[in-house]
């Protein structure tokens, strides 16, 4: 997936605007903050480790201010860089249980931002990777005030763009504006300060040898997730037997397998029924992307881009990944004669 062309976020996001020659510009101006959001969450991101010598998170620093958890801190940060650039009519965290209304005598806009600040955040402390992931959905609430809860609670295929940035090794920015426009990755240049595309038209292989989940919840599995786990461990793919990969940060956990292939599960189980991840702030945008990367997405039952949102914190069931791969889970859970 190497790349000769020396292309920056920005640049890329101009000059795909000038394809669309009906284009407002406002979706470029909103992606570019979100790429100076990534960068300033990404800097605070690497110096996690150092918490020791700066002061815990809950700690007073020097200047007797709280030091904020990196979530709380993520959070605080996409609100400030996105709140007044006149394009969103109402905004929704992860990290907060009400919509994000803009500050007052703002200019309303048209769009509706959902993010998940920091995704993966339990994983900080040990240095493992973890992202921030977000949505982008045209206003439906009639009139031009501000936004209101249903323009939150709308199908995932309606999203106009949907991306991700993954703290890992590296830091890189992933998005798609979704089918036939291409899913792109943009590398962070730590010395340059900019993110550079890395990886252009991203495409999902049509199947994978990596399997991804949880398995300490085996026995809550649904009878034909257990089936299907089983038929892996005991078949090939092209020769090899079948990977466990689970890093337990959804964004790096889908990220490997859009590049590699396969498939990542969060399951519903005996104990949760909708499983652990959202279907707003998580799951719908990860679809979205993989999706336009040619992928499949489904709850087991039903395509997650069509699910309607009932609640903004409402979870599901995901089965994400490469077509094959999905259709196969789909197939041994729909000829499951026991749920469990
Ligand atoms: P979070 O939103 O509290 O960070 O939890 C979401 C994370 C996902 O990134 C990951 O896929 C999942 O939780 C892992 O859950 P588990 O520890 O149950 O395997
Ligand atoms: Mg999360």
């Amino acid at each position: 997936m190497a790349t000769t062309r020396f292309m920056t976020l920005p640049r890329h996001i101009i000059e795909g605007e000038k394809l669309h020659p009906e284009a407002t510009g406002e979706l470029s101006g909103i992606l570019l903050q979100l790429g100076l959001a990534a960068k300033l969450i990404s800097l605070e991101v690497n110096k996690a480790g150092l918490a020791n010598i700066l002061g815990f998170t809950g700690d007073e620093n020097v200047h007797g201010e709280k030091v904020k958890k990196l979530d709380m801190f993520a959070h605080e940060m996409l609100i400030k860089a996105m709140d007044h650039g006149g394009h969103f009519c109402v905004m929704a965290s992860e990290e907060e249980e009400d919509i994000i209304h803009l500050p007052p005598h703002q200019k309303i806009g048209k769009y509706v931002l959902l993010f998940d600040p920091l995704d993966g955040s339990s994983n900080i402390d040990a240095n493992i990777s973890i992202g921030t992931i977000f949505s982008i959905y045209k206003r439906v609430s009639e009139g031009d005030g501000p936004g209101t809860l249903e323009d939150c609670l709308q199908q995932g295929y309606k999203q106009e763009v949907a991306g991700y940035i993954l703290y890992g090794s590296s830091t890189i920015f992933v998005y798609t504006a979704g089918h036939g426009h291409g899913v792109y990755g943009f590398t962070l240049d730590p010395a340059f300060g900019e993110f550079l595309l890395s990886h252009d038209d991203i495409k999902i292989p049509k199947q994978g040898r990596i399997y991804s989940l949880n398995e300490g919840n085996y026995f809550s599995w649904p009878k034909g997730l257990k089936d299907y786990i089983k038929y892996l461990q005991a078949n090939y793919f092209e020769g090899k037997p079948y990977q466990a990969r689970y890093v337990g940060s959804m964004v790096a956990d889908v990220h490997r397998t859009l590049l590699y292939g396969g498939i990542f599960i969060y399951p519903g189980d005996r104990r949760n029924a909708k499983g652990k991840l959202r279907l707003s702030y998580e799951c719908n945008p990860m679809s979205f992307i993989v999706e336009a990367a040619g992928g499949r997405a489904t709850d087991g039952k039903e395509r997650i881009l069509d699910k309607k949102p009932e609640a903004l914190h409402e979870r599901t069931p995901i089965y994400i990944g490469s077509e094959k791969d999905v259709l196969l889970v789909e197939k041994f859970l729909s000829e499951a004669r026991e749920a469990y």
